[in-house]
């Protein structure tokens, strides 16, 4: 996590290039083992069709989504379970990329894991659901590439295009906690690439 490289996307939105890059063999693991927990599922907007990113959580609450519309669950809906608990691991990154992004009191207590394959996407939205917008949002990229759409705080601005990679922090709070953003379909990955999916962590405090 040392010496990574520091990119400033706009006032309160930092990206830290690679910074959990040697930490992703053991992220990957522990996403392995609470997905055994915790099935990966595509879930279903509000308008009733099947999200293309398939999704998990741990922590005190996960971020579901179903006809009702989207919440956070102390309970997972597939199994009427608690979600796993979130690993050291995952806090320790989360609190230290938040730290170095100028938020040292960062409390998560939700990490909501998202799974593409190649053809999936995320649309432009904003994060809204939680109670507390003086916390900001950690991002963990792992696995395949992905381009980060970047809007700004209405829907109208144009959004910018951010390469992301293995290993890649995003982190953001204050004026761009309420930025329009999403992710463009995924490429199919080449020879170079190591991986079949993308996962990404984002942790929050919810409640
Ligand atoms: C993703 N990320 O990277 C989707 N939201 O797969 C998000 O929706 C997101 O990366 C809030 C803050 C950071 C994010
Ligand atoms: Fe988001």
């Amino acid at each position: 996590m040392a010496g990574s490289e520091i990119e400033v996307l706009c006032e309160g939105a930092t990206l830290l290039h690679r910074f959990v890059a040697s930490h992703a063999p053991k992220l990957l693991d522990d996403v392995a083992g609470i997905a055994r927990e915790a099935s990966f599922r595509q879930m279903v907007t509000p308008g009733g069709s099947a999200m293309s990113v398939a999704m998990t959580n741990c922590g005190e609450v996960g971020w579901v989504s179903d006809r009702r519309g989207y919440r956070y669950d102390p309970l997972d809906p597939e199994t009427g379970k608690p979600w796993p608990a979130m690993p050291g691991s995952f806090r320790k990154i989360a609190l230290r990329a938040a730290e170095v992004a100028g938020f040292p009191d960062f409390r998560p207590d939700a990490c909501l894991i998202n799974r593409y394959r190649p053809g999936a996407r995320m649309g432009l939205h904003q994060d809204k659901d939680e109670q507390d917008f003086a916390q900001p949002i950690v991002s963990v990229s792992l696995g395949l590439p992905a381009v980060f759409l970047f809007g700004g705080v209405t829907r109208k601005q144009r959004p910018r295009r951010i390469p992301l990679e293995n290993g890649d922090v995003v982190v953001w709070g204050g004026p761009a906690r309420l930025v329009y953003h999403g992710i463009a379909p995924l490429a199919e990955p080449t020879l170079l690439d190591w991986y079949e999916y993308r996962f990404n962590l984002t942790f929050r405090k919810a409640l």
